[in-house]
């Protein structure tokens, strides 16, 4: 099955872990939710952060070094050439934190669940900064603030990513609503890809996007929990799937 793309298509992406799963990188029902036997949602959480800030600073330096050691797939740079032949008809929102869509060439790219290699205070609202370093026990031990320290006050630093039970960045979800309003007046296709429809709100971006009149697709190697939200069904590894699924006019 493929999907047609015309000059009045407008695309949105939603990805996920299994985009870059086969770049090596684990994706979390790989890791059955787990990582060194922690639940991810008692370490991506700030209470997890604030009862040890060293043992989630290892969490997400680990997957900071990994990240730099893997390099984007064939399906991240077909979503790259997309972008390439649609320009501003094509938006990608993707859930990963691994920079992989950008390094694959994409750049209109929404990170709604942050970026592994950015850092912020826990504490003062100091915007977020480009972070590569590791941190943590081992790794030069927990990062202060500075800008906390100058004013007398303890302040951690922290990865700059939404945990769950954390608010997203309002203004990135208000540019993903804006798109969908724009390609409403056009013919709008949603496409998922890698991404077990579990986590909100990421997952009920397909019942907004239907709202707008989309067509759905989801490509996935296996059927999702709202996979009966979408039009089509694509089951394959995106790697494989997403090189062939345009058929460009
Ligand atoms: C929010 C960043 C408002 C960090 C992530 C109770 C209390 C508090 C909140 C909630 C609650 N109940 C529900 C919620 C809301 C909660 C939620 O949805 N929880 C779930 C678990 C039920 N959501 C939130 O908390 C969000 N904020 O709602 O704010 C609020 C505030 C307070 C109180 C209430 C509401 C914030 C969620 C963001 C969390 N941060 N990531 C980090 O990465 O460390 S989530 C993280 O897991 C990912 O980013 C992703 O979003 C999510 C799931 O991962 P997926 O990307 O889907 O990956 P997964 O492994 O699950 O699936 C991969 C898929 O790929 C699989 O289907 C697999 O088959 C497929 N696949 C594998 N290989 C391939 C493949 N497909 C194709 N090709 C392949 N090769």
């Amino acid at each position: 099955m493929r999907l047609a793309v015309d000059g009045d298509t407008h695309l949105l992406v939603l990805t996920g872990a299994g985009v870059s799963a086969e770049s090596g990188v684990p994706t979390f029902r790989d890791a059955k939710g787990l990582w060194e036997q922690h639940p991810i949602e008692q370490v991506a959480t700030p209470q997890g952060f604030a009862a040890d800030p060293g043992l989630v600073w290892r969490f997400y330096s680990q997957r900071r070094r990994r990240a730099r050691e893997v390099s984007p797939n064939p399906g991240h740079l077909a979503l790259a050439e997309a972008e390439g032949r649609m320009g501003e008809r094509c938006l990608l929102v993707t859930q990963n934190i691994d920079g992989l869509h950008q390094r694959a060439g994409s750049r209109r790219v929404v990170e709604m669940h942050g970026s592994l290699f950015e850092t912020r205070c826990a504490r003062c609202d100091r915007p977020a900064f480009p972070d590569l370093e590791e941190h943590g026990p081992g790794a030069g031990g927990l990062p202060q603030c500075e800008a906390c320290a100058a004013a007398g006050r303890e302040g951690l630093l922290r990865p700059a990513v939404v945990w769950f039970g954390e608010m997203l960045d309002p203004t990135r979800m208000r540019q993903v609503e804006a798109f969908m309003g724009r390609a409403a007046t056009g013919r709008f296709v949603f496409l998922a890809v890698g991404t077990s429809g579990v986590v909100y709100p990421a997952a009920g971006l397909v019942l907004e996007a239907r709202a707008y009149g989309a067509d759905t697709w989801l490509v996935n190697v296996e059927p999702t929990e709202n996979r009966g939200a979408f039009h089509h069904f694509v089951q394959g590894p995106s790697g494989r799937v997403l090189p062939e699924l345009f058929e460009w006019s």
